[in-house]
C-alpha cells in the first residue's frame, strides 16, 4: 500500500436532492480519520474541501435541465475541479482518499485516476449500481449514474469530461452490495457482462469467497484498482446517516473484512468514500463507520 496518503474532502450535494450530504467530508474527518491513519504508520496530508463556487441554498438546489438531469452544470463545473486535484495527487505519488459528498463526485475522481492506468479496474461497493443515464433514471438524480458515465454512457460532455473519453471498461468493474437495480442498469450489467455480487449472492457464498472472486476477476486484466465505497452498501442499521439507504445490506464486520482483504492484496490505488450524510445520522455513527471502513483499507486487522 501507498505510504502516502492525500485526503480530498469533495463536499459537493448537486448529485441528489438532500442537502447535508456536502458536509460529510468534515464528519468523516471529526470521527477521528487523521488519527486513525497516523496510527497504521502513514504519512497523512488533507488538501481540505473543494466546494463548489455554486452557493447551495433550499430553493435553488435540485433544478432539472431539459434531459432529465438535475444540477447538471453544477455537476460538470465540480466534477473538473475534483478531476484535476485527484490527477495532481496521483502525479505527485499520494494515494488519493476522497472523501464525500455524494456518489456523483466519482465522475471526477475516475476521471483524474484514470488517467495514470490504461486498464484501471473499480470495486463499486454500493446498495446501488449507479449505472443510469438520463433515460433509465427514475430520478434525474445525477449520483446515480457516476459508474455508468465513467463507463462511456449518457451524456456527451460528462462521458468526455477532462478532455478524456471512456475511464473505465466495464469489465473491469465489479459491484458489490446490490439490492436497488433499476431496469435499465439490470440490461447494462447484462449486456456488459459486468461481475456482480448482490446481497443475495453474498448470503449464498459469504463475503470473503466474494471479495476473492472479485479480485481473481481483475487480477491480470487491470493495472490498478479504484474502490469506491458508499456507506449505503451497509445495512441502515449499521450506517443511517445516508440519504438513499435501503434495508438488508452488509454489517460493518462483513465490511471490514472485505477491506481487509483488498489491503493484503495490494493493488489498490484509490479510494471514495461517499454519501455520509450528518444530518441525517445519529451522533455521528456513520462516519464513525466510514472510518472503521478506511481503517481496514490500510491495514487495520479486527480483533
Ligand atoms: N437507482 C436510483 C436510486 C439511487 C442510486 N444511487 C442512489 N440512489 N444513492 C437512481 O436514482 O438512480
Ligand atoms: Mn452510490
Ligand atoms: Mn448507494
Amino acid at each position: 500500500m501507498n505510504q502516502n496518503i492525500h485526503i480530498i474532502g469533495a463536499a459537493t450535494t448537486f448529485g441528489q436532492p438532500r442537502l447535508g450530504v456536502d458536509l460529510g467530508p468534515d464528519a468523516i474527518r471529526y470521527a477521528g480519520l487523521d488519527k486513525a491513519l497516523y496510527s497504521l504508520g502513514y504519512t497523512v496530508t488533507d488538501a481540505g474541501d473543494i466546494r463548489s463556487k455554486y452557493r447551495v441554498n433550499a430553493s435553488n438546489h435540485s433544478v432539472k435541465n431539459e434531459t432529465n438531469l438535475l444540477n447538471y452544470k453544477e455537476v460538470m463545473d465540480f466534477s473538473l475541479e475534483l478531476a484535476a486535484e485527484v490527477d495532481n495527487t496521483v502525479s505527485s505519488g499520494h494515494f488519493p482518499l476522497i472523501l464525500g459528498g455524494d456518489h456523483s463526485l466519482s465522475i471526477g475522481s475516475l476521471a483524474g485516476i484514470s488517467k495514470h492506468y490504461e486498464d484501471l479496474g473499480v470495486i463499486w461497493y454500493d446498495a446501488h449500481g449507479d449505472l443510469n443515464d438520463s433515460r433509465t433514471s427514475p430520478s434525474g438524480n445525477i449520483h446515480g449514474m457516476p459508474l455508468g458515465i465513467s463507463c462511456g454512457v449518457g451524456d456527451e460532455d460528462l462521458v468526455n469530461l477532462y478532455n478524456r473519453g471512456i475511464k473505465v471498461k466495464p469489465q473491469n468493474v465489479v459491484l458489490i452490495g446490490m439490492r436497488d437495480l433499476d431496469e435499465g442498469e439490470k440490461l447494462y450489467i447484462k449486456e456488459n457482462d459486468i461481475l456482480t455480487f448482490t446481497m443475495g449472492d453474498i448470503r449464498a457464498k459469504g463475503i470473503e469467497n466474494v471479495m476473492k472472486e472479485a479480485l481473481v476477476h481483475l487480477e491480470g486484466r487491470t493495472d490498478g484498482i479504484h474502490l469506491s465505497v458508499d456507506v449505503d452498501a451497509l445495512d441502515p442499521l449499521e450506517t443511517p446517516g445516508t440519504g438513499t439507504p435501503v434495508d438488508g445490506g452488509l454489517s460493518l464486520s462483513e465490511s471490514q473484512l472485505a477491506m481487509e482483504m483488498l489491503n493484503e492484496s495490494e493493488r489498490i490505488t484509490s479510494m471514495d468514500l461517499v454519501e455520509v450524510n450528518p444530518l441525517l445520522d445519529e451522533k455521528n455513527k456513520t462516519a464513525e463507520k466510514a472510518v472503521k471502513i478506511a481503517e481496514s483499507l490500510f491495514g487495520k486487522k479486527q480483533l
